[in-house]
């Protein structure tokens, strides 16, 4: 039986990559729906580009659920720096037809997993948290309902990306990763740590393009505009495809490793918030509590995600 999923998200391309990814795979993976909350930019851009990415790949019978507009307690941070002013700047897809499906993300979460038994449903987060803390605020028994969490975001000893200490998703709304990470359900985190070793290199994204599909071609100009940034800031040939890392564990979990280990995240200093701070060496004596996956087979990888947006 596929794994049903929900994909909790702020579609940049990364995203999109991981939304087709997931729905590439039907064997597998069985996506009940996505949710949108605010994060690389606002959330109407984000819902408007969940839409483009299942129209592009005529996949609209998946409902995306609109969620929430800013972060638990602070003003929303974007990054059109990086993504561009639409979020899916670099290949213009027509505006989206499909509505948005009705309701909020945060209770069309609850509903999905209070409506099917114990341990059926993974949440996989590439966003910021505010939807799933908002859904598990909304309904304690959440989390004891999940059969897991996988979430985009964190870093260990690679420093973070929006400040040195923090990655963009936790940074956005900590509060909101703090409490999912103290939730008590099995919980994967795949940090920059990891996505920083899966880069579309030139030779990758010309694997992606001789596809030769509308999907493909559409994501490899898109790819090609949202990693410059990356390419600039790093010197290095291409820019991590962070979000689909998540789908990517779902379908093939022996491509990464990692271990057990207890996370918190700073949500108080000025200076290193949203920071995740990894016990990895177990110094505190506080429980492992996190899969923290800091390692990837980069090449695997892209073959596995290429291999699967063939199919649409
Ligand atoms: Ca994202």
């Amino acid at each position: 039986m596929p794994r049903p999923i929900i994909i909790d998200t702020d579609p940049s391309p990364d995203d999109a990559v991981a939304i087709l990814t997931a729905l590439a795979s039907p064997e597998e993976l069985d996506v009940l729906a996505v949710t949108t909350v605010a994060g690389n930019v606002p959330l109407h851009l984000t819902s408007k580009n969940a839409r483009k990415a299942l129209e592009l790949a005529r996949r609209t019978e998946t409902p995306v659920y609109a969620g929430v507009a800013a972060p638990l307690i602070r003003p929303l941070i974007t990054a059109e720096h990086v993504h561009g002013l639409t979020g899916f700047d670099g290949y213009d897809l027509p505006d989206p037809v499909t509505p948005l499906a009705p309701g909020f993300a945060p209770e069309a979460i609850v509903d999905l997993v209070m409506s099917r038994p114990r341990g059926e449903v993974t949440l996989c987060c590439l966003a910021p948290l505010t939807n799933i803390a908002l859904a598990m605020a909304k309904e304690p028994r959440l989390a004891g309902r999940l059969r897991e969490i996988v979430i985009m975001g964190g870093a260990f000893s690679e420093g973070g990306n929006i400040t040195p200490a923090a990655e963009f998703n936790i940074y956005v709304d900590p509060e909101a990763a703090a409490r999912v990470l103290a939730c008590g359900a099995p919980i994967t985190m795949i940090p920059l740590d990891c996505t920083h070793q899966a880069l579309t290199t030139k030779p990758r994204l010309a694997k992606l393009r001789a596809i030769g599909t509308p999907v493909a071609e559409a994501f490899y100009h898109l790819l090609t505009f949202n990693k410059l940034f990356d390419e600039r800031k790093y010197g290095w040939e291409g820019g991590p495809l962070h979000d689909a890392t998540v789908i990517a564990y779902l379908l093939a979990p022996e491509i990464f490793s990692g271990r057990k280990v207890n996370i918190e995240v700073e949500c108080a200093s000025a200076l290193t918030l949203g920071m995740t701070v990894v016990d990895w060496w177990g110094v505190t004596g506080r429980t492992p509590s996190v899969q923290f996956l800091r390692e990837i087979n980069g090449d695997a990888y892209f073959d596995l995600v290429i291999g699967r947006l063939a199919r649409l």
